[in-house]
């Protein structure tokens, strides 16, 4: 009798345990597409800051292209070691650069395109924002 009832509740707790096995892994796929869906869709809008110092003209981070959704907000920081003039073109956004004082500034991306944030005195350009 026992050596009947005992293999069922293995195949009971073997079943358990799949079913709980399934479960996690849901789980773990649900999360990946939530958490890859989030990385993926930049066409949602969000805030994003960049943040970029010059020092020798050299920029850094080096210059790369920043993806944002149309609507985003975008924050900018930069820090220059010479006085000079931050320029977002297509936004036509300025803003003084000051020695060692980090200058922001804050718009809203929604016109569509690829739009390159430079400076005006030195010639560095800083980021490309492609706004989707
Ligand atoms: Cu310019």
């Amino acid at each position: 009798m026992s050596a009947t009832t005992a293999p069922r509740r293995t195949r009971d707790d073997l079943y358990r345990i799949v079913a709980v096995v399934v479960l996690i892994a849901a789980g773990v796929v649900a999360a990946l597409m939530f958490r890859g869906g989030d990385g993926t869709d930049a066409a949602a809008p969000t805030v994003r800051e960049i943040s970029v110092s010059i020092a020798n003209r050299k920029v850094s981070p080096p210059v790369g292209r920043v993806e944002v959704g149309r609507g985003s907000t975008i924050r900018l920081t930069i820090t220059s070691d010479v006085p000079d003039e931050l320029h977002v073109h297509g936004y036509d956004r300025r803003a003084t650069l000051k020695p060692g004082e980090p200058a922001t500034l804050e718009f809203r991306a929604d016109t569509t395109g690829l739009f390159e944030i430079e400076t005006h005195s030195d010639h560095l350009l800083l980021v490309q924002l492609l706004v989707r």
